[in-house]
């Protein structure tokens, strides 16, 4: 039988021509080249207009200068020399951004779900038919339900208007991928040590450090902007790097260190190195008496966990881990022990941030130069509007008691919370999802696809006609981050600063700007009130004159950066420093996490291996692309336009698979990948393991470029391991194993 949300066709889509890829330089290792930060950005270009903006392609929010030719067409972006996140240098993505703009297989016009001939199909549809019915259905669920049973799904600037629209409508369900799925469990785990999360940007000194350690962070493929260049900087300075990874990664490369460790077996890592730090006296006694507590606890937990024990788990060995246990030391306190930033692994990914929190606090690190520093965010006032309404449920009600550390919203229990069943006491009816591909984003697609075909309505919000748009009701294009104001970015660094994003030039096709849409919404559902305003410039403007500051001065400069107001960069040594935490110190044994009945220090628990055939699927980021937004941008596609399998020769030699030979992927659920992935045979990777880059294998056939080309790890998550502590997805308990054959060709024939 046909569902109501079946897999259903956009349609108009035009193709146009494809544009200049963007250059790449130094920072290569064998085939990955990966850096064009280092390049300085072109110093002026005379006959174009030039515009302020921050990128939209990730969340480092680089502010830049886009420029545009006589006929308004956007031809180039480059970085703000001013600006601490990006120092003037964009990354490949960022440059590339140009091709969010031209790609040609954009959102033109709003679409409509509709009954055709053939089953159902979208209709194009004018602004005021597809607002009227967003307005209509949303009002009509919140009469039955309330509002509260209308969630959002967020990732970037759009989420931050339809919150407003959804606060004010009394729903302050509102989630994002980026908590469950991504750092979630590094921002508690940090929080119950140092009683302070870690936040984006990371506030790690890694252009002062003297010893970068890092546990799966793969900088230089995950190519946030600042911290790669730090890094570099770091390098050329003659800092250590350690990098822990079952994959020899671009960071790999450059260090002095590379820990091929078992996967799943971290924990058990940072344990023995924190019982050499301990038992062979390397930490920082002094630190450690002024503003640790637990001392003793700890040191008598890790009694046991020596190199030794640990070689037995992690497959490292004894004099490596020493080795660079005193490495880390002698760097002390201008060390850092990374805490990632995607690190929902295992489902004990909490406890691994917090033993990472522990390893830091022993060598003094945090609040140290070269170790953490404390950032500072500039605080714009809100413009005026009336008081949201008091919401009767929130999201945290959805977990039954569930995940009792969780901080923010759980993309994961939306999902769970719109399927109906008995323990389903606030359910979801309605979503709003805007800015995230929660097909290729959620762990579990069997699940999420039950909560598409449970829910009553769906709007996508988005740019291009990504999968999530295939199972809207209606589909609302979205102009680029090029065309539109949005919030002034104010993300903390060492100083604060303000960032503007103004319209580069007019949407193309028929696209808006969500602040345009929101406040279009709520005219219609009676909540014209919350938003005073004529339009989102008014907003901006008024913002910045609150601040001494106005729209012609930031038009001209793009950023601005503040004096800092609350304290040093670091601990201030001759002061009574007090942390977050009920005790005022640094927790290394947390009585908050005993009294919720999990451990209160953190201990390694083996975790499912794969079985006869069966290798771990690890995935990651490269350089050129931002999860599956980018995967069908024109700029980018040049420089890479498909993801590989990366296989061990061994393992190639027993599955007899050959360089750049297709394979199908099935995982130990019988899940299977839609479309073939390119082996690529390389020591680089463990024999226990498989690798791909996450954003490939798109299934939209309207992106032309990104549609069958490689595989989606997505498809290959079927089991998800969750933090009780916070409800993170562990994501990296699933195996696959090769399939040479067309898996799909019966269904084909
Ligand atoms: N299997 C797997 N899953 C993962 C990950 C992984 O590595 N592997 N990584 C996890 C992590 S770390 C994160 S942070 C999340 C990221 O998850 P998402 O943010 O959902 O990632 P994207 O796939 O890039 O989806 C972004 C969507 O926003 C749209 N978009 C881009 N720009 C705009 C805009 O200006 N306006 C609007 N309205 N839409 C826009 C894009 O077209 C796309 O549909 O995914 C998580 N999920
Ligand atoms: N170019 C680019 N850069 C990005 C993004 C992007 O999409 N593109 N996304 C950004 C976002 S939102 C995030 S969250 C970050 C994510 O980037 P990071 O937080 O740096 O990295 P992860 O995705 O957690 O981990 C990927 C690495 O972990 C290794 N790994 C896998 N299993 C294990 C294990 O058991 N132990 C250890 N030690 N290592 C393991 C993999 O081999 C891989 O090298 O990247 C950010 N930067
Ligand atoms: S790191 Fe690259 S993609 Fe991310 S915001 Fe900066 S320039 Fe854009
Ligand atoms: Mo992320």
């Amino acid at each position: 039988m046909k569902t109501r949300r079946e897999f259903i066709k956009i349609s108009s889509i035009g193709l146009g021509s494809l544009v200049a890829g963007v250059g790449l330089s130094r920072w290569s290792v064998g085939n990955t080249v990966i850096d064009d930060l280092l390049k300085p950005s072109a110093a002026s270009l005379p006959s174009l207009k030039r515009f302020p903006t921050y990128c939209e392609v990730c969340f480092w929010k680089c502010a830049g200068w886009a420029y545009t030719d006589e006929s308004g067409k956007v031809v180039k972006i480059i970085g703000n020399e001013e600006d601490p996140h990006c120092n003037g240098r964009l990354c490949p993505r960022g440059t590339g951004g140009v091709g969010m703009y031209n790609d040609p297989d954009r959102l033109k016009t709003p679409l409509i779900r509709v009954d055709g001939k053939d089953g159902q199909t979208f209709r194009e549809a004018t602004w005021d038919e597809a607002l009227d019915l967003v307005a209509s259905r949303l009002k009509a669920i919140a009469d039955e339900h309330g509002p509260e049973s209308i969630g959002m799904f967020n990732h970037g600037s759009p989420g931050k208007h339809f919150g407003h629209l959804l606060k004010s409508f009394g729903s302050s369900n509102i989630v994002a991928p980026s908590y469950a799925q991504c750092r979630g469990p590094r921002e508690v785990g940090f929080e119950m040590t140092f009683g302070q999360g870690v936040g984006s940007p990371e506030p790690t000194d890694i252009r002062d450090t003297r010893c970068l350690v890092l546990i799966g962070s793969h900088i230089g493929e995950n190519m946030h902007n600042g911290q790669v260049q730090e890094m570099s900087d770091a390098i050329d300075k003659g800092a250590t790097i350690i990098t822990v990874d079952p994959r020899f990664s671009t960071a790999a490369s450059k260090s002095k260190y590379w820990l091929p460790i078992k996967p799943s077996t971290d924990i058990a890592l940072l344990l023995s190195w924190i019982h050499v730090i301990l038992y062979e006296d390397l930490f920082d006694k002094e630190y450690v008496a002024k503003y640790c507590t637990g001392f003793d606890q700890l040191k008598d937990h890790v009694r046991n966990m020596t190199p030794e024990w640990a070689y037995g788990i992690t497959t490292i060995k004894p004099d490596v881990i020493r080795a660079t246990a005193r490495e880390m030391a002698d760097a002390a306190p201008s060390v850092i022990v990374h805490p990632g930033r995607h690190v929902t692994w295992y489902g004990d990914d909490t406890q691994r941030a917090r033993t990472v929190a522990i390893l830091n606090a022993l060598l003094g690190s945090w609040g140290r130069r070269g170790g953490f520093y404390f950032k500072e965010e500039y605080k714009l006032p809100d413009f005026p509007h009336l008081p949201y309404p008091k919401p009767k449920w929130s999201w945290k009600d959805m977990h039954n008691g569930r995940y009792p550390l969780a901080g923010l919203a759980l993309a994961n229990v939306f999902v769970d919370a719109s399927i109906p069943s008995e323990d389903n006491k606030h359910q979801l009816k309605a979503w709003i999802v805007a800015g995230t591909n929660l097909p290729l984003t959620m762990p579990d697609r069997p699940q999420l696809m039950k909560a598409l075909e449970a829910i009553d309505f769906l709007v996508a919000v988005d740019t291009m006609p990504m999968e999530i748009c295939s199972y809207a009701d209606v589909v609302l294009p979205e102009c680029t981050y090029l065309e539109r104001y949005d919030e002034i970015r104010t993300e903390p660094h060492r100083e604060p600063y303000i960032a503007l994003r103004m319209p580069v030039t007019a949407p193309l096709y028929d696209s808006k700007p969500a602040s345009w849409m929101t406040r279009e919404l709520a005219t219609r559902m009676g909540l014209a009130d919350f938003f005073p305003w004529n339009d989102y410039e008014e907003v901006v403007s008024w913002q910045l004159e609150q601040v001494g500051t106005s729209l012609e001065e930031m038009k001209v400069k793009g950023i601005k950066k503040f004096e800092r107001s609350k304290g040093a960069l670091y601990i201030n040594e001759s002061g009574d420093h007090k942390f977050h935490t009920p005790s005022g110190k640094i927790e290394l044994y947390s009585h908050q996490l005993e009294a919720l009945g999990f451990d209160a220090m953190p201990k390694y628990t083996a975790h499912p291996e794969p079985s006869a055939g069966f290798y771990r699927l690890i995935y990651g980021r490269a350089p050129m692309h931002t999860f599956s937004r980018t995967a069908n941008n024109p700029n980018l596609t040049d420089l890479m336009d498909e993801n590989t399998v990366w296989v061990n020769p061994k393992v190639a030699d027993l599955w007899n698979l050959k360089k750049d030979q297709y394979v199908w992927l099935k995982n130990q659920d019988g899940s299977l990948s839609s479309f073939p992935v390119k082996v690529r045979v390389t020591e680089r990777i463990r024999w226990d393991s498989v690798y791909m880059v996450h954003g490939f294998g798109h299934s939209d056939k309207f992106l032309t470029r990104a549609y069958g080309r490689g595989a989606s790890d997505s498809e290959m998550i079927t089991h998800v391991a969750v933090d009780p502590i916070m409800g993170g997805t562990g994501m990296r308990g699933n195996f696959v194993t090769f399939l040479t054959e067309n898996p799909h060709k019966e269904e084909t024939a």
